[in-house]
């Protein structure tokens, strides 16, 4: 039976109400089409995406390259397992591991998985390589995280909306404040079974915060003094998003791995997810050196969809828009120009209190309490004039447009929200 057709949002929202799981709680806008930076409704109105689904679709909707490799692929061979071998996999991996600059890739699925594998590639690790006593491994991770929804992962949560009720959680994570070196040191300096310190670059959930420039090398190197593993989830941060081609190359703007990169702070556990595929299919990966992957032996880890040859051929199409389109400049560029025009705004504001974020990943804080609607109040605003945006917490707006995004748009963009938040200044 063909997908009926859906003739109005208000039908679509009532469909999704009445037979799906209430998980989330969407704004009411009920997309049917998109291209580039923009998404279409239902009823053929025209939007800027400003969410990029949490940035998965840095390489902007329906990129022709990646949808024509994604169809070619799957017109082909679309799974095989890993029971057998198959004709993209390797040279997907060859291709990764060289732009990322890292001896071997495992794929998965979904970023939650990518995760939880990059957790028990850094226990086994500790066990097989430190010498950590078995069962005895302890992961440090850091206090406003957001890593995934799974059992373990929301182990380590301390938003009461990911984790209450969802117990008896796992053990073996050590939660310290964020951006704080010395806590970083203390905790490592305690416990000498710490296999891994697990961290967003920036924190995108808890609010696109920002941490010291120096936070990721010197935790880097504290990691190093320790003989534990710096794991950087790279999910949300990843992939040009944050004017670099990952957030922890800090300055440098080349447009892939290069060994000159005195800012850079290599992990060693990379973890990404999301514009790994550009939103186009659920394709994220663990990449790490072989006297870290090579705990991994045939038979201790896998999926059904891991490394399939749709997900390869589009993670390649994918990688290959950011090169070929220079997102890595183009965040950098627009990012300045975005949070150079929303200062000017917030100068004379008294509903905005601050704009921060690298890169074309920012957050606005709206002047009023975390329990209050004023930031939904906001997003529906901005979503009847044309933007489609969404709190994070509470007074959080984060704005995430797609890379491809030209200046123009940018700027139309920004007098968009401005002139929106304006409705809100009182
Ligand atoms: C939701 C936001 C939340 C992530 C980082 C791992 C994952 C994510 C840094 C897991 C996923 C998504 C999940 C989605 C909303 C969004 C999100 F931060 F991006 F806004 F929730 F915090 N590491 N982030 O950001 O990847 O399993 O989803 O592929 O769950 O509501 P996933």
């Amino acid at each position: 039976m063909p997908l009926p057709k859906i003739n109005s949002s208000e039908e679509a929202i009532k469909l999704e109400d009445q037979h799906g799981a209430h998980n989330y709680h969407p704004l009411p806008a009920v997309l049917s089409r998109g291209e580039g930076v923009h998404v279409w409704d239902v009823e053929g109105k025209k939007y800027y995406d400003f969410l990029s689904a949490y940035s998965a679709v840095n390489q902007g909707h329906c990129h022709p390259k990646i949808v024509g490799a994604m169809h070619e692929q799957a017109s082909k061979l679309a799974l095989t397992s890993r029971a057998f071998h198959n004709d993209v996999l390797g040279a997907y991996e060859k291709y990764a591991t060289e732009y990322f600059g890292f001896d071997k890739l495992l794929p998965m699925n979904t970023g939650a998985e990518a995760v939880e594998t990059a957790i028990k590639i850094a226990r086994k690790w500790a066990y097989e390589r430190k010498g950590v006593k078995e069962t005895e491994a302890e992961i440090v991770v850091c206090a406003n995280n957001f890593h995934g929804r799974t059992t373990t992962v929301i182990s380590f949560s301390n938003d009461e909306d990911a984790r209450r009720n969802f117990g008896p959680y796992t053990p073996g994570f050590t939660k310290i404040p964020y951006n704080d070196l010395d806590a970083l040191d203390a905790a490592l300096e305690k416990n000498p079974n710490v296999a891994g310190f697990l961290v967003e670059p920036i924190q995108g959930e808890a609010g696109v915060f920002t941490p010291a420039d120096d936070y990721m090398m010197r935790a880097k190197e504290i990691c190093n003094k320790h003989n534990v593993l710096f794991m950087a989830d790279e999910i949300q941060t990843g992939i040009a998003r944050t004017g670099g081609l990952l957030a922890v190359c800090g300055h440098c703007t080349c447009e892939g791995h290069c060994e000159r990169q005195e800012t850079y702070s290599k992990p060693d556990i990379l973890i990404l997810g999301k514009a790994l595929s550009g939103g186009n299919y659920p394709v994220s990966a663990v990449l790490a050196d072989n006297e870290v992957m090579d705990v991994i032996q045939p038979g201790q880890h896998g999926s059904t969809f891991g490394g399939n040859p749709v997900a390869a051929a589009v993670a390649v199409a994918a990688l290959d828009v950011v090169k070929d389109e220079h997102l890595i400049q183009n965040a950098r560029r627009l990012g300045k120009l975005f949070r150079r025009l929303m200062d000017d705004y917030i100068r004379d504001s008294n509903i905005v209190s601050l704009v921060r974020g690298r890169g074309l990943l920012n957050a606005i804080v709206i002047n009023d309490s975390e329990e209050s609607s004023t930031a939904w109040d906001i997003c529906m605003a901005l979503k009847e004039n044309g933007l489609l945006a969404k709190p994070t917490h509470g007074n959080i707006i984060r704005f995430a447009p797609p890379l491809v995004m030209n200046e123009e748009q940018l700027r139309d963009c920004v007098d968009i929200i401005t002139s929106t938040l304006k409705q809100f200044e009182k």
